[in-house]
């Protein structure tokens, strides 16, 4: 499947959390299929050294990486707030894309013929309008959590009281019958509804109806009614994923030697541990989740992120030393595809969730913000391939229930089932027939013009 068009497509990237890598593999794939197609990638410098040190992109020098500015400015000192960088970015756009696209066309003297952004940036729609060109929106959550988004206002305008809100339910919304309140990213009906991040999410979803194109990583089949829904609503929706099954196998790095450890061990016998790449669990819910693996001796595969707090479970690790692996990153894609991961311990960050899915490995989820307790809801809920933990929050005793649960009860044995079944349906889905093959094509046809 190639494409002979010539074109230009400025891409913008949102810098935080995992956004910007899932934006750069779908631009690896165009690129790779429409080889005369050039794309500016505008992301921060930062965003930008990350992403494109850890994806393999097609070495047709046709995606060149440009720098935005990250909104900080000069000589200042940071208050330790974990939002800060977010909001000084958010604070800068949309100037510091509108400039960034200025200096792409100047640089590759080619006008912009398509915008492809995040779907956060909701200003796409009119930067787009202005240059005459589509605009093409990624979002690289669950097709439930953009419907959210979308249907902010009547949620607002329906769910009343602000103490009791919490457990009533969306069923008002296609889709969402069993989606609480409380299971909502904060902005949304609960939470500051005037915060920057709220008031862009609540943007984005009244904007995204004239987007030419939203694209998500997620396959037709996970949710037929969200996303029949969605298709009425919006001019085009094209699921395009799970994004780690549509790609050929990549070539990947284990430095700490995570796979033969992981071969070492018996089928579906142990717990891989990771939380994203923005958060790690507090002291006490690190120890009691340490405990609870020592307790049930449960073999342990851990990718903790943050150097600082690893030396809280220095005890443990001695202990615990013949028993599980401590990793500072790991191959996740190729870990939960190995045949002795039996439980994902996650947030539910959606990229993860979408590779536990690709790896047929349920979960016990432990969400904390944004779009992760939906997630969870969905997980538990409605697919049934994996459980919450109890009360919200890791305690000893939640945290053994929930892995006999997974490793030795029927309960568990039906999640490996369900889990079974929707990766069945996602391979599916990107193979030559398949629902997001389709839909590939006709994104390269909207992306090429
Ligand atoms: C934000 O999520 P996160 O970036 O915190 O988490 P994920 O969506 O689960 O993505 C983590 C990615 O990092 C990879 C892993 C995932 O692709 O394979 N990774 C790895 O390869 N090795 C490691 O040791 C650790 C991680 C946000 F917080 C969520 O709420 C959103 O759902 C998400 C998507 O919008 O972005």
């Amino acid at each position: 499947m190639q494409v002979a068009k010539q074109g230009h497509v400025a891409v913008l990237a949102f810098p935080f959390g995992t956004h910007a890598a899932p934006l750069l593999t779908l631009v690896g794939r165009l690129s790779a299929a429409a080889p005369n197609l050039k794309f500016s990638f505008l992301n921060t410098a930062k965003s930008n050294e990350k992403v494109f040190s850890k994806i393999k992109i097609a070495e047709n020098g046709n995606i060149k990486a440009h720098n935005v500015y990250d909104g900080v400015p000069e000589g200042h000192v940071f208050s330790g707030h974990p939002l800060e960088s977010v909001e000084l970015f958010l604070k800068a756009m949309p100037e510091t894309f509108k400039n960034g696209v200025k200096e792409a066309v100047k640089e590759s003297g080619m006008k912009v013929t398509c915008l492809l952004s995040d779907a956060f940036f909701w200003f796409s729609g009119d930067m787009a309008a202005e240059m005459g060109v589509p605009w093409v929106a990624l979002w690289t959550a669950a097709p439930c959590s953009i419907s959210v988004h979308l249907y902010t206002d009547l949620i607002r305008s329906t769910l009343k009281g602000n103490g009791e809100m919490v457990d009533q339910t969306l069923k008002f919304i296609p889709g969402m019958s069993a989606i609480h309140a409380k299971d909502l990213p904060a902005g949304v009906c609960h939470g500051n509804l005037d915060a920057p991040f709220s008031c862009m999410l609540h943007n984005m979803g009244r904007m995204l109806p004239r987007a030419t194109a939203l694209a998500m990583n997620s396959f037709e089949e996970i949710d037929h009614t969200i996303i029949d829904d969605l298709k009425s609503k919006l001019k085009m929706v094209l699921n395009v994923g799970p994004f780690n099954l549509a790609l050929p196998p990549q070539s990947f790095s284990d430095e700490s030697g995570c796979i033969p450890w992981l071969d070492k061990h018996r089928a579906s016998s142990l717990a891989y541990l990771c939380f994203g790449s923005i958060l790690t669990p507090s002291p006490n819910e690190l120890m009691a989740l340490a405990e609870a693996l020592e307790a049930q001796k449960v073999p342990f595969l851990w990718s903790f992120r943050d150097s600082s707090k690893v030396q809280l479970l220095d005890k443990f690790l001695e202990r615990t030393s013949t028993l599980g692996k401590i990793v500072p990153w790991s191959p996740q894609l190729q870990v939960l595809e190995h045949a002795s991961v039996g439980v994902f311990i996650t947030h539910a960050g959606w990229n993860s969730i979408s590779e536990s899915i690709a790896g047929g490995v349920p979960m016990i989820c432990r969400p904390f913000f944004a779009d992760q307790p939906l997630n969870g809801r969905l997980v538990e809920d409605i697919w049934k391939i994996g459980v919450n933990v109890e009360g919200g929050v890791f305690t000893k005793c939640g945290t053994m229930r929930a892995l006999d649960l997974v490793f030795k009860a029927e309960q568990g044995k039906m999640m490996r089932e369900n889990i079974g079944i929707l990766k069945k349906k996602a391979r599916e889905a990107v193979a030559t027939d398949g629902s997001s093959t389709k839909n590939f094509k006709t994104l390269l046809e909207v992306v090429s013009g």
